[in-house]
């Protein structure tokens, strides 16, 4: 692992870190799975954290034996409507939405020099910034659009990196997945893991919740 002082920025993860966003993309696929007649369990429900919204719908068809029953028009179409019904869980987003201790700890690495890029797999990312009035501190955001492969890939966190010039060695990756603590690790940054630590074992450094996320508690943990 990296030692702390190397480290010149920050590429972050938007859905389950900076907002409380997850809930609502977990909303919006469990009324997709009940629709499609698939199981809808905690381990599925975890395992589409950070995953692209084409590959949750095909792991959700997978866990109900479904693939093979819709043709790709009809697997469209049933992204496009758990796609609606997020944005309708969006549209009522405020700043209120933004995890506990994100927007002091936003403050906190901006006053300290350090470079800030967004890593989310989502298209939706950008309008959700706006709605949490975040947008100022992003303007390197990757553009999940431009992706050949998404997380547990490394290419949306290298692409982080990239956009603030800076090498992996000397970024920290923030994430709530296992597929983004995954491609985090992958791109050779240092990993923080935000929750249950048995899922997010694989991370550097651990935090249990947001609120723990300080410079000085990073520091603790790396050196
Ligand atoms: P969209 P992250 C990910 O965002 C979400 O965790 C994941 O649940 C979602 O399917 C994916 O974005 C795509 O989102 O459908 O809005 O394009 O965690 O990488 O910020
Ligand atoms: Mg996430």
């Amino acid at each position: 692992m990296a030692k702390f002082s190397d480290i010149k920025g920050f590429v972050f993860d938007l859905d389950g870190v900076i907002t409380d966003t997850s809930v609502f993309h977990s909303q919006a696929w469990h009324q997709v799975a009940d629709k499609v007649g698939a199981p809808w369990s905690k381990e599925l429900e975890d395992g589409l954290k950070g995953i692209s919204r084409m590959d949750s719908l095909e792991m959700i068809l997978k866990a109900g034996n479904l693939q093979d029953h819709y043709t790709d028009d009809q697997k469209v179409d049933l992204a496009t409507e758990k796609n609606t019904n997020y944005l309708k869980l969006v549209d009522k987003m405020t700043p209120a939405n933004i995890l506990p201790g994100i927007k002091e700890f936003l403050d906190e690495i901006k006053d300290g020099g350090y470079l800030l890029s967004l890593a989310s797999a989502s298209k939706n990312a950008p309008t959700v910034l706006e709605k949490l009035q975040l947008t100022n501190y992003f303007p390197k955001i990757v553009d999940p659009k431009t992706l050949s492969k998404g997380k547990p890939d490394p290419e949306i966190y290298l692409k982080g990196a990239e956009l603030i010039n800076l090498k992996p060695e000397q970024c920290i990756g923030v994430e709530d997945a296992a597929a983004g603590v995954e491609s985090i690790n992958a791109a050779g940054e240092t990993s923080i893991g935000i929750g249950d630590k048995t899922i997010l074992k694989d991370a550097d450094v651990n935090f249990t919740d947001t609120s723990e996320m300080t410079l000085a508690n990073i520091k603790e943990q790396m050196d």
